[in-house]
């Protein structure tokens, strides 16, 4: 049985470019829904009680429960509220491709800083798909579904993302992505 992970800051640590009810709701109700329908789907299937998440984001079956558990949980951990200077110079020329891929990413999905095979890259996935399904490793990734942002910012989704920047946590993905560069 999947629980749902506690978020690492309060809901109101990452306004104001993230409001709290918009955090709150997409923790205990977006985020918690796809654990409870995973683990109602599990229960149903006694052969995938043993699977791993990363197992499990992989199957036709459970691919967008366990994608929107597994997407939520890395989403979390990968902001924090604003921090000074840490550097992030080596996203610089990342940025503007995963701002442009994530403003034109059509209907609801996720945009990806990933290590594929041996090389980084910029890669959308529709709905709750996984980066992990084919095999990709995430640096960090933003949520472009309209939960993500819809109550602050309406239809804008080009100043989410904007905003979206003052609250990656840059420490973090900077160590993602020095490991993967090995
Ligand atoms: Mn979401």
């Amino acid at each position: 049985m999947f629980k749902l992970p506690e978020l690492p800051y309060k809901y109101d640590a990452l306004e104001p470019f993230i409001d709290a009810k918009t955090m709150e709701i997409h923790h205990t109700k977006h985020h918690q829904t796809y654990i409870y329908k995973l683990n109602a789907i599990i229960e149903s299937k006694p052969e995938l009680k043993d699977k791993t998440l990363e197992e499990l984001v992989k199957l036709p079956e459970t691919k967008n429960m366990a994608g929107g558990h597994s997407n939520h949980s890395f989403f979390w951990e990968i902001m924090a509220p604003k921090q000074e200077d840490t550097d992030r110079g080596w996203f610089d020329e990342y940025k503007k491709e995963f701002t442009e891929k994530a403003s034109t990413l059509f209907g609801s999905g996720w945009v990806w800083f990933v290590k594929n095979k041996d090389k980084f890259e910029v890669v959308q996935t529709p709905l709750q798909d996984s980066p992990l399904i084919d095999g990709m490793d995430p640096v960090l990734g933003i949520d472009v579904w309209e939960h993500a942002y819809y109550l602050q910012y309406k239809w804008n989704r080009a100043e989410y993302i904007n905003n979206w920047f003052n609250v990656v946590n840059w420490k973090k993905v900077t160590e993602n992505f020095n490991k993967l560069k090995g």
